[in-house]
């Protein structure tokens, strides 16, 4: 016992003294690059809420008392689900990986834990591991995995009620912050150590409370780092990266663009790799009416977009109740995939290019390459920032025509006639 409250102690003033100077190790390092080489994720966003077809947030946005939600677990079993299928389906697209929902706001856990009965192996008739599944179809496709997991929760009472949980509330006096917090760093533990390497911990739901309160998140992303120092860490708090944290997240924005408000405050000038989250129709998690999807060619430019931002796309799925993916999403996955198969080498293992995002399209860069996409039709000049003299040769990407091209000491002049496809690319080979 006193061995066990020592160890814990070390432990502990190990954690907090690696949190306040987060160095990241060589291998951090390096997976950032190969985070950023891949450009293209798959956001799955599936649980038990999933059943209701109505989006991940139905428990709060029905004001589901959290006794009868809690009956929904029993009545899950995804009789279609096939890990297999899902990644082969996401890998055809050209995702380098998938980042799975192991547990959102509504505290269900979607793999074996210890920590608490209500998941999927002790709380369903399915009694699978979904996320051990995944995580050995991931292996062998050799697709990286990474986990979402949020920060609130809505089932357990001992969670500090914040700005969205109080509308589930629960008594007051049942609140215990130490012991949710151990609750979270021991499921953290679970999906750091049973399903081999992570490629990255999403967190999200810490806006739950404003200001003044203290999430102990350093310790947090030090217990991680030290489980898998190359696991990256990312927060979708809609705030600059925090001490400790390895990416930079947005939301259904791209970096810079604050559409949706949710991306306003977010620092991009900083060396973390950019990634956004994006989903295919207006919801998350799956809905049984919204049949407000993008079109390919939009999702296609989206990631083109991304790459020419030096930004990931994280591209989201709500898988139906039964375990399959919904037709438009398998019909759009289809349609990237026959798109990353022909033009990929233009944005994988690339970064943002030349210039910033022009009215006509964005720039992307790997070595000695450049591209240029042109997202609208139409003829124009377009100047690049290069000595003609360093400029070796540049052809359209289809027909590998040359494009022609004038130029001083300081800058490359081109005409560029871009034709109604969905992207039309202008390579760049320089001496
Ligand atoms: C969050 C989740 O709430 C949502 O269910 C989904 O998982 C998405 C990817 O992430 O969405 C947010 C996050 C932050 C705010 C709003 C929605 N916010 O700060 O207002």
């Amino acid at each position: 016992m006193k061995k066990s409250l020592f160890t814990a102690l070390a432990m502990l003033t190990f954690l907090t003294a690696s949190a306040q100077s987060y160095q990241p190790t060589d291998d951090n390092l390096q997976a950032r690059q190969a985070f950023q080489d891949a450009k293209f994720g798959i956001f799955i966003h599936w649980g038990v809420y999933s059943m209701l077809g109505d989006g991940e947030w139905v428990q709060h946005s029905k004001r589901i008392n959290r006794d009868e939600y809690a009956l929904l677990p029993a009545g899950f079993y995804p009789s279609r689900f096939d890990a297999r299928q899902w990644v082969r389906a996401f890998k055809e697209a050209g995702a380098g990986y998938v980042t799975i929902t192991s547990r959102h706001h509504d505290g269900f856990s979607m793999f074996r834990t210890d920590a608490t009965d209500f998941d999927i192996v002790d709380a369903t008739p399915f009694r699978r591991d979904i996320i051990g599944e995944l995580a050995e179809a991931c292996a062998e496709e050799g697709i990286k995995l990474h986990f979402y997991y949020s920060h609130m929760d809505w089932h357990r009472t001992d969670y500090p009620l914040g700005s969205a949980s109080k509308d589930l509330p629960h008594d007051e006096a049942s609140t215990d912050w130490p012991q949710y917090y151990r609750f979270m760093n021991r499921q953290l533990t679970e999906l750091l150590t049973q399903y081999g390497p992570v490629g990255a911990i999403w967190f999200d739901g810490e806006w739950d409370h404003k200001s003044g309160f203290d999430w102990q998140l350093p310790e947090q992303y030090a217990l991680i780092h030290q489980l898998q120092p190359a696991c990256l860490i990312g927060n979708n708090h809609h705030h600059a990266v925090a001490p400790g944290e390895d990416i930079q997240i947005f939301e259904q924005d791209l970096p810079g663009e604050n559409t949706a408000g949710f991306s306003g405050e977010q620092d991009i000038s900083r060396q973390n790799p950019l990634e956004t989250c994006l989903t295919m129709n207006n919801t998350w998690g799956y809905s049984i009416t919204d049949k407000n999807y993008k079109s390919a060619d939009e999702l296609i430019r989206k990631l083109v977009r991304s790459a020419g931002m030096n930004a990931n796309l994280l591209l989201n799925i709500g898988p139906r109740p039964d375990g399959q993916l919904p037709v438009e999403a398998v019909e759009r996955l289809k349609a990237i995939g026959e798109w990353t198969k022909r033009y990929g080498e233009s944005i994988f293992h690339t970064r943002g290019g030349l210039l910033p995002p022009q009215p006509w399209g964005v720039t992307t860069q790997r070595g000695k390459t450049h591209y240029l996409h042109i997202l609208h039709a139409d003829t124009r000049e377009i100047v690049l920032p290069l000595a003609k003299r360093s400029v070796k040769s540049i052809t359209y990407f289809d027909s590998k025509a040359p494009v022609a091209f004038t130029g001083n000491k300081t800058q490359t002049t081109l005409s560029v006639s871009a034709d109604n496809s969905i992207d039309t690319i202008v390579v760049i080979e320089l001496k």
